[in-house]
């Protein structure tokens, strides 16, 4: 399955017959960057990396792996947290010089592009045509769209239009014998049998190679509103996200939870932030409507909703921002959490989601739960609150030794991943399963969900030659 040292050479003859000599590549420097995972957890190895450049070199890569027993590992921007994308021996299939906006249709609302395309790329392609495409996440200077479907990728605007998934309307893909589905189709309505484009979506690589796809796109954004508002609890989050809807609708993008140890985070270790508020309380969030006219229309809502909420005891203080540096200083908070969090002795990752409803209280009984396993361990539960995925992170006591903590991961992960379980959520809620959750998937995932999963696998890869040995 994995390439000998002995194989290479021959191996790499075949392939010049497909590609071009410079988009081989085994200097092991030149790899390095591509074997390790954006959270640096995990180190992989592999003898070659490819970089093709159009649809049918992969499909013919595809069938000449298969033909030769030899796994291959696709991989996007590598900016995933879970390792889905890392290889253990096998060669990595880099999607990045696949990355051709194909065509933009503003009649339609679509965009067809090239997997290797970066996220943001594809945002100013669609803002050039003056429409929008509406997933952001942290990464989007540097991800791709193959990986961001890949991974059924989430972030802080699902809340208004959905995950990944929700965002493709069809979808090219190259099978483990080099068959292309090409489904390429622009249609929102298609109801022709089994929706065999979403199976891809959220497979993390391991059932084809997604080598292009059709993307919706939404009119324009002209104006974004961005508030930060201090709640009086834990509970209040939910009915400040019923007054918010209840006052906005649609313009409703982001609702993120940010814990008062998120703000110390900010402060100590990010670059020049300020408090948004004079008294920093335990859980505030920051909210963000955005408008397609460029009015008052979206601040004056924000400012009555806030008023309201104060008015009903849910908020204590709120404060909308009237600048572009009022604006980035809010999301720089956020911005830091992410990068700073492992400054505190270390980190543990828990990208989990619950029903909406019952954040405020898995949040409280989690929280218990660990301070009863180890007293001042400091969970740093933030983010997408809105539609209820929770980054459950959790950092050592202070001046905890940090060999003791590392100890404790496996327990201090079961407690968490049992309380979501306990509370009907799901222990892998954005990022994907990859290598690092595959326990939990047997242990939490629907046994016959599982088998189902089990049986597609074996049906489209037989031989096991993309991506073995993730999620299943
Ligand atoms: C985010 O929401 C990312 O910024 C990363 O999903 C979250 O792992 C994390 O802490
Ligand atoms: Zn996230």
């Amino acid at each position: 399955m994995q390439l000998s040292k002995k194989q290479v050479g021959p191996f790499i003859s075949k392939l010049q017959k497909i590609i071009d000599k410079k988009d081989i590549i085994t200097d092991q420097n030149t790899i390095g960057p591509y074997l390790i995972d954006w959270v640096g957890n995990f180190h992989g190895n592999s003898p070659l990396m490819i970089t093709p450049r159009n649809t049918e070199q992969i499909s013919k890569i595809a069938k000449l792996c298969s033909t030769e027993n030899i796994a291959l590992v696709p991989q996007g921007g590598n900016t995933g947290s879970v390792a889905a994308g890392i290889p253990d021996g096998e060669i990595i299939l880099s999607l990045r010089k696949m990355n051709k906006i194909i065509e933009t249709n503003p009649n339609d609302y679509t965009i067809t592009v090239q997997s290797g395309c970066i996220l943001s790329e594809i945002h100013e392609a669609a803002k050039n045509v003056s429409r929008h495409f509406p997933l952001s996440i942290g990464s989007e200077g540097s991800c791709t769209i193959g990986g961001n479907i890949s991974t059924n990728a989430g972030g802080i605007s699902v809340l208004k239009y959905g995950n990944m998934r929700d965002l493709v309307l069809g979808i090219e893909v190259v099978l483990a014998d080099g068959r292309v589905v090409n489904s390429l189709k622009r249609l929102r309505k298609d109801n022709t049998g089994y929706a065999i484009k979403h199976i891809f979506m959220g497979a993390e690589g391991t059932l084809g190679i997604i080598t292009a796809a059709s993307l919706r796109l939404f009119p324009k954004i002209e104006n974004k509103v961005t508030g930060f508002a201090s709640l009086k609890d834990l509970e209040s989050t939910v009915k400040l996200l019923e007054t918010l809807k209840e006052f906005a609708g649609d313009l409703l993008t982001s609702y993120e939870l940010i814990p008062d140890i998120g703000l110390h985070i900010a402060k100590e270790f990010g670059d020049n932030i300020t408090e948004p508020l004079s008294k920093r309380e335990q859980w505030n969030v920051i909210v963000e409507f955005s408008d397609t006219k460029n009015n008052d229309n979206a601040h004056d809502i924000m400012q009555r909703a806030l008023h309201r909420a104060i008015e009903v005891g849910s908020v204590i203080d709120a404060v909308i921002a009237n600048s572009i540096s009022q604006t980035n200083n809010i999301w720089k908070i956020r911005k830091a959490i992410v990068e700073h969090q492992p400054k505190l002795g270390g980190e543990i990752k828990h990208d989990v989601s619950v029903p909406i409803s019952s954040v405020p209280e898995f949040i409280e009984t989690t929280g218990n739960k660990l301070r009863e396993f180890i007293p001042d361990v400091r969970p740093v539960p933030y983010g997408h609150i809105g539609d209820g995925n929770i980054h459950y992170n959790v950092c050592p006591p202070v001046n905890y030794p940090k060999i003791l903590f590392d100890e404790k991961t496996t327990d201090i992960r079961e407690i968490v991943y049992e309380s979501v379980n306990s509370f009907g959520g799901s222990f892998a809620a954005e990022h994907g399963v990859g290598i690092i959750k595959k326990k939990q998937m047997i242990k939490y995932k629907d046994k016959v969900e599982l088998e189902i999963m089990k049986d597609i696998k074996s049906l489209l890869d037989p031989k096991n030659i993309i991506n073995p040995g993730k999620i299943l």
